[in-house]
């Protein structure tokens, strides 16, 4: 017949030896999303050209996208996240301005692309903490305001939009390194019970 005060004890060492094993448990991992041109006016890749419609988009053609994030085991934390985005025809050298932002147009603008006149370049913006909330709830609008500068008359054609989050998660079953913690634990009762001191 276990007492009270003896059960009260062998709990709190369980409850010690289940918080060891939780903890042992964290994983950081990567996450990643590519989305190109069937999720919206991103460059197909062939038939019409990169300076062709739909995907040569100008000023008065600002659209938006989303990324979406899930994780499996479920992420507790984010621990940072970037957006990178591959696009044609930026002319930052000729004044185009296209502005970036994160949670939609009118969200939180995060930049303007960097590229050059007829090519491709990827701009990666490193996204604020302030996202991880939306991200955490399994998406993250993204828009883009072209030729927002003083006026180009240029266009631009993304070609693909990629999200990294790098997160914490904590594992269902066990890593090694708890296993062993959890038998030390075991072992731990085991002793104390032998001492009688539960
Ligand atoms: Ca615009
Ligand atoms: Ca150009
Ligand atoms: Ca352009």
């Amino acid at each position: 017949m276990i007492s009270m005060e003896k059960m009260k004890r062998l709990l709190t060492v369980a409850a010690f030896v289940l918080a060891i094993s939780s903890s042992a448990n964290a994983d950081v991992t990567t996450y990643m999303e590519v989305l190109t041109y069937d999720t919206g006016y991103f460059w197909e890749g062939s038939g019409a050209g990169e300076k062709d419609t739909p995907n040569f988009r100008f000023r008065d053609q600002d659209w938006e996208w989303t990324h979406t994030f899930s994780s499996s085991p479920a992420a507790t934390g984010i621990v940072s996240a970037t957006i990178a985005i591959n696009a044609y025809d930026v002319d930052t050298a000729t004044g185009e301005v296209d502005n970036i932002y994160a949670g939609g147009l009118g969200g939180t603008l995060q930049g303007p692309l960097v590229g050059p006149n007829s090519d491709w370049q990827t701009t990666t913006f490193d996204l604020p903490s302030s996202t991880f909330a939306a991200l955490m709830g399994g998406s993250l609008d993204f828009g883009i305001d072209i030729d927002t500068g003083t006026v180009n008359g240029s266009g631009v054609t993304l070609g693909s939009s990629t999200l990294t989050v790098t997160y914490v998660a904590y594992n269902a079953t066990p890593a090694p390194g708890a296993v062993l913690l959890g038998g030390l634990g075991v072992g731990l009762v085991g002793w104390l019970r032998r001492r009688k001191l539960l």
